[in-house]
Protein backbone atom coordinates (compact mmCIF):
# COMPACT_ATOMS: atom_id res chain seq x y z
CA UNK A 1 0.00 0.00 0.00
CA UNK A 2 1.39 3.43 -0.70
CA UNK A 3 1.75 5.81 1.82
CA UNK A 4 2.09 8.74 -0.67
CA UNK A 5 -1.47 10.27 -0.16
CA UNK A 6 -1.07 10.63 3.38
CA UNK A 7 2.18 12.43 3.82
CA UNK A 8 1.73 15.65 5.45
CA UNK A 9 2.60 16.85 1.45
CA UNK A 10 -0.06 15.67 -0.43
CA UNK A 11 -2.95 17.80 -1.58
CA UNK A 12 -5.93 15.16 -1.77
CA UNK A 13 -7.90 15.96 1.00
CA UNK A 14 -8.56 14.14 4.09
CA UNK A 15 -12.21 13.98 5.05
CA UNK A 16 -13.52 13.39 8.19
CA UNK A 17 -16.81 12.15 8.56
CA UNK A 18 -18.74 12.83 11.88
CA UNK A 19 -18.90 16.13 13.59
CA UNK A 20 -19.19 15.07 17.14
CA UNK A 21 -16.66 15.97 19.62
CA UNK A 22 -13.80 13.62 18.48
CA UNK A 23 -14.52 14.50 14.74
CA UNK A 24 -14.29 18.35 15.28
CA UNK A 25 -11.31 18.01 17.41
CA UNK A 26 -9.62 15.83 15.33
CA UNK A 27 -10.52 17.88 12.09
CA UNK A 28 -9.75 21.16 14.27
CA UNK A 29 -6.14 20.08 14.96
CA UNK A 30 -5.64 18.41 11.43
CA UNK A 31 -6.90 21.44 9.14
CA UNK A 32 -4.26 24.09 10.66
CA UNK A 33 -1.82 21.95 8.56
CA UNK A 34 -3.73 19.48 6.19
CA UNK A 35 -6.51 19.96 3.90
CA UNK A 36 -9.37 18.42 5.32
CA UNK A 37 -13.46 18.14 4.80
CA UNK A 38 -15.01 17.58 7.96
CA UNK A 39 -18.71 15.78 6.71
CA UNK A 40 -21.44 16.01 9.45
CA UNK A 41 -25.43 15.34 9.00
CA UNK A 42 -26.13 19.06 8.67
CA UNK A 43 -24.85 21.69 7.28
CA UNK A 44 -22.35 23.95 9.13
CA UNK A 45 -20.57 27.40 9.04
CA UNK A 46 -16.73 26.65 8.23
CA UNK A 47 -15.38 27.37 10.86
CA UNK A 48 -14.75 25.26 14.21
CA UNK A 49 -14.27 27.22 17.71
CA UNK A 50 -11.96 24.83 19.97
CA UNK A 51 -11.04 25.11 23.12
CA UNK A 52 -7.97 23.67 23.73
CA UNK A 53 -6.75 22.01 26.76
CA UNK A 54 -4.71 24.35 27.90
CA UNK A 55 -8.02 26.71 28.05
CA UNK A 56 -7.39 28.88 24.95
CA UNK A 57 -9.64 29.32 22.07
CA UNK A 58 -8.90 29.20 18.55
CA UNK A 59 -11.28 29.50 15.06
CA UNK A 60 -10.04 26.99 12.42
CA UNK A 61 -12.05 27.44 9.42
CA UNK A 62 -12.43 24.33 7.13
CA UNK A 63 -14.17 23.15 4.57
CA UNK A 64 -17.63 21.48 5.98
CA UNK A 65 -20.47 19.57 4.09
CA UNK A 66 -23.34 17.48 4.48
CA UNK A 67 -22.04 13.72 4.30
CA UNK A 68 -24.78 13.59 2.02
CA UNK A 69 -24.16 16.52 0.09
CA UNK A 70 -20.39 15.23 -0.64
CA UNK A 71 -22.02 11.81 -1.18
CA UNK A 72 -23.77 13.14 -4.00
CA UNK A 73 -21.40 15.41 -5.63
CA UNK A 74 -23.42 18.18 -5.57
CA UNK A 75 -20.14 19.79 -4.92
CA UNK A 76 -16.48 19.53 -6.20
CA UNK A 77 -16.00 16.18 -4.99
CA UNK A 78 -11.75 15.10 -5.29
CA UNK A 79 -10.50 11.49 -3.80
CA UNK A 80 -9.79 11.82 -0.22
CA UNK A 81 -6.36 10.78 0.77
CA UNK A 82 -7.92 8.91 3.93
CA UNK A 83 -11.29 8.55 5.19
CA UNK A 84 -11.50 9.22 9.16
CA UNK A 85 -14.64 7.96 10.50
CA UNK A 86 -15.43 9.91 13.45
CA UNK A 87 -18.59 8.87 13.68
CA UNK A 88 -20.34 7.07 16.88
CA UNK A 89 -19.95 3.11 16.50
CA UNK A 90 -23.62 2.43 15.65
CA UNK A 91 -23.62 5.02 12.63
CA UNK A 92 -20.35 4.14 11.08
CA UNK A 93 -21.60 1.58 8.47
CA UNK A 94 -24.28 3.49 7.12
CA UNK A 95 -21.90 6.62 6.86
CA UNK A 96 -19.63 4.27 5.09
CA UNK A 97 -22.32 2.76 3.00
CA UNK A 98 -23.20 6.26 2.06
CA UNK A 99 -19.90 7.39 1.13
CA UNK A 100 -19.06 4.25 -0.76
CA UNK A 101 -20.29 5.40 -4.57
CA UNK A 102 -17.74 8.51 -4.16
CA UNK A 103 -14.82 6.57 -3.09
CA UNK A 104 -12.34 4.33 -4.73
CA UNK A 105 -12.60 1.28 -3.21
CA UNK A 106 -9.23 1.23 -2.03
CA UNK A 107 -9.07 4.69 -0.25
CA UNK A 108 -8.02 3.88 3.44
CA UNK A 109 -9.63 4.24 6.11
CA UNK A 110 -9.16 5.92 9.83
CA UNK A 111 -12.06 4.11 12.28
CA UNK A 112 -12.34 6.21 15.62
CA UNK A 113 -14.94 4.08 17.37
CA UNK A 114 -15.11 3.01 20.95
CA UNK A 115 -15.72 -0.87 21.36
CA UNK A 116 -14.88 -3.40 19.48
CA UNK A 117 -17.80 -4.44 17.19
CA UNK A 118 -17.70 -2.17 13.84
CA UNK A 119 -13.51 -2.74 13.56
CA UNK A 120 -13.74 -6.28 12.70
CA UNK A 121 -16.42 -6.06 10.39
CA UNK A 122 -15.25 -3.10 8.18
CA UNK A 123 -11.65 -4.42 8.58
CA UNK A 124 -13.36 -7.93 6.67
CA UNK A 125 -15.28 -6.32 3.97
CA UNK A 126 -13.38 -3.20 3.04
CA UNK A 127 -11.32 -3.72 0.41
CA UNK A 128 -8.47 -1.40 1.17
CA UNK A 129 -6.34 -0.49 4.57
CA UNK A 130 -8.49 0.06 7.81
CA UNK A 131 -6.87 1.55 10.39
CA UNK A 132 -7.70 1.44 13.68
CA UNK A 133 -7.31 3.62 16.20
CA UNK A 134 -7.84 3.75 20.56
CA UNK A 135 -7.59 7.19 21.52
CA UNK A 136 -7.63 8.73 25.42
CA UNK A 137 -8.26 12.26 23.86
CA UNK A 138 -10.92 13.36 25.87
CA UNK A 139 -13.05 16.32 23.89
CA UNK A 140 -17.10 16.99 24.52
CA UNK A 141 -19.46 19.68 22.91
CA UNK A 142 -20.51 22.23 25.65
CA UNK A 143 -24.39 21.93 25.79
CA UNK A 144 -25.58 25.42 26.72
CA UNK A 145 -29.16 27.09 26.86
CA UNK A 146 -29.76 28.97 23.89
CA UNK A 147 -30.84 31.97 25.96
CA UNK A 148 -27.60 31.58 28.08
CA UNK A 149 -25.52 34.68 27.32
CA UNK A 150 -22.86 32.56 27.40
CA UNK A 151 -24.46 30.88 24.34
CA UNK A 152 -23.23 33.47 21.76
CA UNK A 153 -19.66 32.93 22.59
CA UNK A 154 -19.17 29.26 23.34
CA UNK A 155 -16.73 26.95 22.02
CA UNK A 156 -17.98 24.40 19.23
CA UNK A 157 -16.08 21.54 20.86
CA UNK A 158 -13.49 21.50 24.48
CA UNK A 159 -10.63 19.20 24.20
CA UNK A 160 -10.73 18.18 27.74
CA UNK A 161 -7.68 16.63 27.86
CA UNK A 162 -4.57 15.67 25.73
CA UNK A 163 -4.33 11.71 25.36
CA UNK A 164 -2.21 9.29 22.87
CA UNK A 165 -4.06 7.80 20.14
CA UNK A 166 -2.79 4.55 19.12
CA UNK A 167 -3.35 3.24 15.27
CA UNK A 168 -2.44 0.41 13.32
CA UNK A 169 -5.15 -2.39 11.83
CA UNK A 170 -6.34 -5.71 13.55
CA UNK A 171 -3.97 -8.03 10.73
CA UNK A 172 -0.82 -5.44 11.53
CA UNK A 173 -0.92 -5.45 7.48
CA UNK A 174 -0.21 -1.55 7.62
CA UNK A 175 2.15 -1.16 9.44
CA UNK A 176 3.59 1.47 7.17
CA UNK A 177 0.44 3.53 6.35
CA UNK A 178 -0.57 3.14 10.75
CA UNK A 179 2.90 4.82 10.83
CA UNK A 180 2.46 7.94 8.29
CA UNK A 181 -1.08 8.55 9.88
CA UNK A 182 0.77 8.74 12.82
CA UNK A 183 3.25 11.40 12.38
CA UNK A 184 0.49 13.49 10.55
CA UNK A 185 -1.28 13.33 13.21
CA UNK A 186 1.49 14.11 15.57
CA UNK A 187 2.63 17.15 13.24
CA UNK A 188 -1.22 18.37 14.05
CA UNK A 189 0.25 18.60 17.49
CA UNK A 190 -1.93 14.77 18.78
CA UNK A 191 0.43 12.31 20.44
CA UNK A 192 -0.05 9.37 18.48
CA UNK A 193 1.61 6.14 18.11
CA UNK A 194 1.75 3.62 15.79
CA UNK A 195 1.32 -0.22 17.26
CA UNK A 196 1.39 -3.49 15.75
CA UNK A 197 -1.59 -4.84 18.85
CA UNK A 198 -4.66 -2.27 18.06
CA UNK A 199 -6.64 -5.52 18.63
CA UNK A 200 -5.11 -5.86 22.53
CA UNK A 201 -5.62 -1.71 22.72
CA UNK A 202 -9.19 -1.61 21.72
CA UNK A 203 -10.16 -4.36 23.83
CA UNK A 204 -8.14 -2.76 27.15
CA UNK A 205 -10.04 0.58 26.21
CA UNK A 206 -13.43 -1.84 26.10
CA UNK A 207 -12.82 -3.07 29.71
CA UNK A 208 -12.42 0.59 31.02
CA UNK A 209 -15.42 1.77 28.77
CA UNK A 210 -17.65 -1.15 29.96
CA UNK A 211 -17.32 -0.17 33.50
CA UNK A 212 -17.25 3.66 33.74
CA UNK A 213 -19.44 4.33 30.81
CA UNK A 214 -22.61 2.64 31.71
CA UNK A 215 -22.53 3.06 35.22
CA UNK A 216 -22.20 6.71 34.63
CA UNK A 217 -24.59 6.95 32.17
CA UNK A 218 -27.34 4.98 34.12
CA UNK A 219 -26.83 6.51 37.29
CA UNK A 220 -26.06 9.96 35.81
CA UNK A 221 -23.03 10.64 37.64
CA UNK A 222 -19.15 11.98 36.51
CA UNK A 223 -16.97 9.15 36.57
CA UNK A 224 -15.07 10.08 39.56
CA UNK A 225 -18.58 9.20 41.77
CA UNK A 226 -17.99 5.52 40.84
CA UNK A 227 -14.93 5.70 43.69
CA UNK A 228 -17.69 5.90 46.44
CA UNK A 229 -18.07 2.46 48.36
CA UNK A 230 -21.81 2.14 47.36
CA UNK A 231 -20.11 0.80 43.71
CA UNK A 232 -17.78 -1.13 45.00
CA UNK A 233 -18.81 -4.32 44.87
CA UNK A 234 -20.76 -3.61 41.38
CA UNK A 235 -17.32 -3.20 39.63
CA UNK A 236 -15.43 -6.12 41.39
CA UNK A 237 -17.99 -8.13 40.08
CA UNK A 238 -17.78 -6.54 36.64
CA UNK A 239 -14.32 -6.63 36.50
CA UNK A 240 -14.24 -10.40 37.53
CA UNK A 241 -16.31 -11.42 34.42
CA UNK A 242 -14.23 -8.69 32.47
CA UNK A 243 -10.80 -10.43 33.21
CA UNK A 244 -12.25 -13.95 32.73
CA UNK A 245 -13.50 -12.83 29.04
CA UNK A 246 -10.32 -10.72 28.19
CA UNK A 247 -8.54 -14.20 29.26
CA UNK A 248 -10.00 -16.26 26.99
CA UNK A 249 -9.66 -13.79 24.07
CA UNK A 250 -6.12 -13.68 24.62
CA UNK A 251 -5.89 -10.05 25.76
CA UNK A 252 -2.93 -9.07 28.26
CA UNK A 253 -4.44 -7.54 31.27
CA UNK A 254 -2.04 -4.54 32.23
CA UNK A 255 0.63 -5.00 34.28
CA UNK A 256 -1.15 -3.80 37.72
CA UNK A 257 -4.40 -6.10 36.95
CA UNK A 258 -8.05 -4.93 35.09
CA UNK A 259 -8.88 -3.88 38.40
CA UNK A 260 -6.75 -0.90 39.39
CA UNK A 261 -6.71 0.07 35.46
CA UNK A 262 -10.22 1.06 35.77
CA UNK A 263 -9.39 2.81 39.24
CA UNK A 264 -7.07 4.98 38.13
CA UNK A 265 -8.96 5.80 35.19
CA UNK A 266 -11.76 6.60 37.51
CA UNK A 267 -9.35 9.00 39.61
CA UNK A 268 -7.86 10.13 36.64
CA UNK A 269 -11.05 11.53 34.80
CA UNK A 270 -12.93 11.80 37.55
CA UNK A 271 -14.33 15.49 36.87
CA UNK A 272 -15.33 13.87 33.31
CA UNK A 273 -18.80 13.17 32.69
CA UNK A 274 -18.26 9.83 30.20
CA UNK A 275 -19.49 9.71 26.57
CA UNK A 276 -22.16 8.05 27.58
CA UNK A 277 -23.29 10.31 29.65
CA UNK A 278 -23.14 12.95 27.22
CA UNK A 279 -24.92 11.19 25.10
CA UNK A 280 -27.94 10.43 27.22
CA UNK A 281 -27.77 14.03 28.19
CA UNK A 282 -28.36 15.28 25.13
CA UNK A 283 -30.59 12.72 24.13
CA UNK A 284 -28.26 11.14 21.45
CA UNK A 285 -28.43 6.93 20.92
CA UNK A 286 -25.58 5.48 23.61
CA UNK A 287 -22.91 2.79 22.24
CA UNK A 288 -23.72 0.85 24.76
CA UNK A 289 -24.29 -2.52 21.59
CA UNK A 290 -20.77 -1.58 20.69
CA UNK A 291 -19.29 -1.69 24.10
CA UNK A 292 -21.18 -4.15 26.33
CA UNK A 293 -22.43 -6.58 23.26
CA UNK A 294 -18.60 -7.72 22.18
CA UNK A 295 -18.17 -8.86 25.76
CA UNK A 296 -21.33 -10.12 26.19
CA UNK A 297 -20.24 -12.39 22.50
CA UNK A 298 -17.08 -13.01 23.58
CA UNK A 299 -18.70 -14.67 26.94
CA UNK A 300 -21.37 -16.93 24.69
CA UNK A 301 -18.29 -17.78 22.50
CA UNK A 302 -16.49 -18.90 25.20
CA UNK A 303 -19.03 -20.64 27.68
CA UNK A 304 -18.77 -18.05 30.12
CA UNK A 305 -21.41 -16.54 32.76
CA UNK A 306 -22.00 -13.01 32.51
CA UNK A 307 -24.84 -12.00 34.61
CA UNK A 308 -23.36 -8.78 36.01
CA UNK A 309 -22.62 -7.76 32.57
CA UNK A 310 -25.58 -9.12 31.08
CA UNK A 311 -27.69 -7.01 34.00
CA UNK A 312 -25.49 -3.82 32.85
CA UNK A 313 -26.61 -4.26 29.65
CA UNK A 314 -30.21 -4.04 30.39
CA UNK A 315 -29.72 -1.00 32.65
CA UNK A 316 -28.10 0.87 30.20
CA UNK A 317 -30.03 3.53 28.26
CA UNK A 318 -29.99 3.07 24.53
O1 LIG B 1 -13.29 6.92 27.33
C1 LIG B 1 -14.03 7.33 28.18
C2 LIG B 1 -15.39 7.77 27.76
O2 LIG B 1 -16.00 8.56 28.43
O3 LIG B 1 -15.82 7.26 26.70
C3 LIG B 1 -13.61 7.35 29.63
C4 LIG B 1 -12.24 6.69 29.74
C5 LIG B 1 -14.59 6.60 30.47
C6 LIG B 1 -13.39 8.74 30.15
O4 LIG B 1 -14.56 9.46 30.33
Amino acid sequence: MTIRTVTPVADAPWLIVGAGALGQLFSASLARHYPVILLGRQSAPPAIRLRTSEGMDHQVTLRRERLSDWAAERSRNEPPALVVLATKSHDTQAALDALMPRLTPTTPLLLLQNGFQVQPRISEHWAGPVLCASTTEAAYRPLLDPESELYSTRPDVVHAAAGETWIGDLDDRHPTLAAAVAECLGKAGMTATPCLDIRQRLWQKLAVNAVINPLTASHRIRNGDLAGPEFRPRIVALVAEIGRIMQAEGIQPPATGWQALIEGVIEATAANHSSMLQDVLAGRPTERGAILGPLIDAGLRHRLDTPEIIALYQATPH
